[in-house]
């Protein structure tokens, strides 16, 4: 699992205003994103029908890459098309209750940002943590206020094992922090979508995250 949280990357519709999602998808996957989230949300998202057969293209290039493809939020549809995995937050359904209707094979996904909150989703079987937001964010409009890397730095000393991505704000040179504070992966919207070159983009994350890894762990 923290192999798989290296370069997480997170998109919707609404995150390529200009370029076409599918093309930055199959972009970021050639540059070596190793998991991504589905995440249509906002006034400018898919809904419905339009919502379901995005997923399920996102779902086939992300195959073709055999890349796990998790859902945000939306239990039903991750079900519907048997999707790798769900990522929910502490306003979603709870990840015991998400456990209970995906099986035991599936990855759960749950936000933290407390050693309670971690503690409480690794009771109820969640497979990964994301922590922040680390910096500030454009991505998610009712984001909290940065928190930096300090939760990461406490999590990670309660519970070496718990893998742990970092969000919020992250871009490639902003990436050493968090591994660096003992996040396991970063994940990012923007810092893919919004590239001038997706590929590049997902390929010099990987790359910075594998190098601050390798530092930190010498
Ligand atoms: N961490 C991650 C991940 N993915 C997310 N979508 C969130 C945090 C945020 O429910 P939530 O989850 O607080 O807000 P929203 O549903 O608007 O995304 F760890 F995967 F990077
Ligand atoms: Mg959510």
């Amino acid at each position: 699992m923290k192999q798989l949280l290296e370069a997480y990357f997170i998109m919707g519709t609404q995150d390529c205003p200009t370029n076409d999602p599918l093309a930055v998808l199959e972009q970021a996957l050639e540059g070596g994103i190793t998991l991504f989230q589905f995440r249509e949300k906002g006034p400018k998202a898919l809904s419905g029908l339009q919502k379901e057969q995005f997923a399920k293209k996102c779902q086939q290039l992300c195959r073709s890459f055999n890349v796990p493809f998790i859902v945000n939020d939306d239990i039903q549809l991750a079900l519907r098309i048997d999707a790798d995995g769900v990522h929910v937050g502490q306003d979603d359904m709870a990840s015991d209750e998400v456990r209970r209707l995906l099986g035991p094979e599936k990855i759960i996904g749950v936000s933290a940002h407390s050693n309670d909150e971690v503690l409480e989703a690794i009771a109820q079987q969640a497979n990964y943590v994301g922590m922040g937001p680390i910096y500030q964010t454009t991505s998610k409009a009712d984001a909290d206020a940065p928190a930096g890397t300090t939760m990461i730095e406490e999590a990670r000393r309660a519970f070496p094992d718990i893998p742990i991505v970092a969000i919020g704000g992250i871009t490639i040179p902003r990436s050493e922090q968090p591994i660096a504070a003992g996040a396991d992966g970063v994940s990012v919207i923007s810092a893919i979508a919004q590239a001038s070159s997706p590929k590049r983009a997902a390929e010099q994350l990987k790359e910075a995250v594998q190098r601050a890894k390798a530092k930190r762990d010498q």
